[in-house]
């Protein structure tokens, strides 16, 4: 059941482009129901095309949204400066609208669904006047993939529009699929900052009042008041995670905020790998990796999102349900990431970021020297004196996949890659070694769900204050996480039947010193602790069995300039730090309380028990 474009009441056509073939009836009538409730001046239907593309651009360029960079510096890229109180992810404003609380779990916000409509729709009504209301049909995921799922963003949010261009396949083709009977998610968002008549625009407008609510029973996304990042780009962590770990549960699948990658051998032999890393610990780096140990190569596939489902032959499959990149500026450089530096040569947005005299840009880290005559990342004269960073700590550059070098050949592949192992780490800046193998898929599990890290500038927090993060989902888990821990471990028995379980290990880049300077260098050398992975999947290498996991026996130093100290430091299991962190461990999982799987019960106590005998 279809119908054509210009039906819709209220709906003017688009101003130029094609009219889409055939939107289906839901669509259309969502459509209608949030324009008569937002009232946009205008609704825009996207395809995706590059005439969209540049029109949008020359929209907020003229609105000063956008400014465009130095062209012989940095050509088609585009800065944004938001407000400076809409700068990450809000995760106090952050609800799961499970119709049980309990349902929620004790990690998220709840709150009641009725009642969140009633109150989201109370604040869109007329939130779009004078703006237009655009729709974006899109794919996560490759089209016609069994793994991938199709969705549709509406937003009155130019900016919004262009990054998901970016970020994810939006396509007039989604609606030939959607015609077919598949489903989809709705993903809405105003930025709440409707534009009286005779009034002008900001170059950001947002509101103060902020909600990211989900509703996982009707598999619903309501958005408010925010433009940037994960509050606003809704297929990224509200639907591809929050919505989509809901879906997974209940498909025998999971959605998990992980890299993916390729690993190829000196001996050509190819693994792949993912990883689960808070925000702002090495995910990118870690997907663009640049190994220095010879013969070593790591492709692409994914840096935030992989969403992973048995195959037909039941072994573990993964896909990047994104196709493009929202990364972390600060810390990237030639140095640390050149694989970035070079994806950004242009075609890129830059948010939050400074920019030099020259027209070009600049944040924290890129150069060891600030270069004179900066402006910051609020459009004001840098002044290095005064202690402020000249870019924010979250800025962030947004670009799609297809400009990555380093992108594996398998990207677009249906079918997806077979994951053999899975990596879990955190920002740990004492305790935890720098790897350790689990010593089998339930103590792995124990692992993910027990990851502690120290809160970054990617959400709204104090920056370094230790945090239980489980699988790295803390903030993007749609539902109860002791269910979640359980269905990891219901997927264990799943995939047990195979007899190709993915390995599990844990990492930590990020141990200090005395000084407070990080031990391990870090980047392209963390090759060295892939190389020991792969040797323990090849089972070349035997491995020391501590009472938290399997550690190394040897690693690979040589060339780096690493103290016996400093690699005994990194390679330590404390009894007295690791009897403290299980007794911190525990506490954390016995909020929870019934949810809790036994089976991770079982794993602290056989952990215990380890460490005292
Ligand atoms: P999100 O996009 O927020 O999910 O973050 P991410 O996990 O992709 O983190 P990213 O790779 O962007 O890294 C965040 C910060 O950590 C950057 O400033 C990096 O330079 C730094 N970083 C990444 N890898 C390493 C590493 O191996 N060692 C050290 N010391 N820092 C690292
Ligand atoms: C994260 O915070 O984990 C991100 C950035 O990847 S955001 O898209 O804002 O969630
Ligand atoms: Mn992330």
């Amino acid at each position: 059941m279809s119908m054509t474009m210009e039906a819709p009441n209220r709906i003017t056509p688009r101003d130029f482009g094609s009219t889409p073939t055939t939107v289906p009836d839901d669509v259309a009538a969502w459509v209608a129901q949030v324009s008569e409730l937002a009232q946009p001046d205008r609704v825009h239907w996207c395809d995706g095309s590059a005439e969209e593309s540049s029109h949008l651009i020359d929209t907020m360029v003229k609105q000063g949204t956008l400014t465009a960079l130095n062209p012989e510096l940095r050509p088609d890229s585009y800065i944004a400066r938001s407000e400076p109180s809409d700068v990450a992810r809000v995760e106090s404003r952050t609800f799961i609208c499970s119709q049980l609380e309990r349902d929620a779990g004790p990690t998220n916000n709840w709150a009641d669904p009725d009642e969140m409509r009633a109150t989201l729709t109370g604040l869109m009504r007329g939130s779009m006047k004078g703006r237009t209301l655009y729709v974006l049909p899109f794919s996560m995921g490759p089209m016609g993939s069994p793994i991938s799922r199709l969705g549709v963003q509406i937003t009155d949010s130019p900016y919004v529009a262009l990054s998901l261009h970016m970020m994810v396949r939006v396509s007039d083709a989604v609606w030939t699929e959607l015609s077919a009977g598949r489903s989809w998610v709705k993903c809405l968002h105003s930025v709440g900052a409707p534009l009286e008549p005779g009034v002008s625009d900001v170059a950001w407008p947002c509101n103060e009042t902020k909600y990211i609510s989900h509703f996982p029973e009707t598999r619903e996304i309501w958005s408010y008041g925010s433009a940037y990042g994960g509050n606003a780009l809704l297929p990224k962590k509200a639907f591809a995670l929050r919505i989509a770990s809901v879906l997974a549960r209940d498909e025998g699948w999971l959605a998990e905020h992980m890299l993916l990658v390729k690993v190829t051998s000196p001996e050509n032999k190819t693994y792949t790998m993912v990883a689960a890393f808070p925000s702002a610990c090495g995910k990118t780096n870690f997907a663009m990796m640049q190994p220095t140990l010879p013969g070593w190569k790591v492709e692409t596939l994914g840096d935030d999102i992989a969403w992973l489902a048995p195959g037909r032959d039941g072994r573990l499959r993964a896909i990047n349900p994104e196709a493009g990149f929202f990364g972390v500026a600060p810390g990237t450089s030639r140095a640390t990431n050149p694989v970035a530096m070079d994806m950004l040569w242009g075609n890129a947005v830059f948010t939050n970021v400074a920019t030099t005299r020259e027209g070009d840009v600049w944040w924290e880290g890129m150069s060891k020297e600030a270069p004179e005559g900066l402006t910051n990342w609020q459009g004001e004269q840098h002044n290095p004196g005064d202690g402020e960073t000249a870019a924010h700590p979250n800025a962030r550059f947004t670009v799609g996949l297809g400009q990555c070098p380093s992108l594996a050949a398998e990207w677009d592949d249906p079918e997806g890659v077979v994951v053999d192992a899975i990596i879990f780490g955190g920002r740990r800046a004492s305790t935890v070694p720098l790897v350790s193998e689990a010593r089998d898929w339930n103590h792995g599990v124990f692992l993910g769900a027990t990851i502690a890290s120290e809160r970054t500038a990617a959400a709204e927090g104090v920056m370094g204050e230790l945090r239980r993060d489980p699988f790295a989902m803390l903030p993007f888990c749609g539902y109860n996480m002791g269910d979640y821990m359980g269905h990891w471990l219901a997927m264990g028995e799943t995939l047990r039947a195979t007899g190709r379980l993915p390995r599990i290990f844990q990492v930590n880049w990020f141990k200090k010193d005395e000084q407070g300077k990080f031990i391990w260098p870090g980047f392209g050398e963390n090759s060295r602790v892939l190389e020991w992975m792969v040797k323990r999947l090849e089972g070349q290498v035997a491995a020391t069995p501590t009472p938290i996991g399997l550690l190394p026996k040897d690693i690979n130093t040589e060339g780096l300039s690493l103290s016996d100290e400093a690699l005994a430091s990194l390679m330590t299991v404390d009894p007295t730090e690791q009897a403290r962190e299980l007794d911190d461990a525990e506490v954390f999982l016995s909020s929870f309380g019934a949810a809790l799987p036994a089976a991770i019960t079982a794993e602290l106590e056989e952990t215990r028990r380890r460490l005292l005998s």
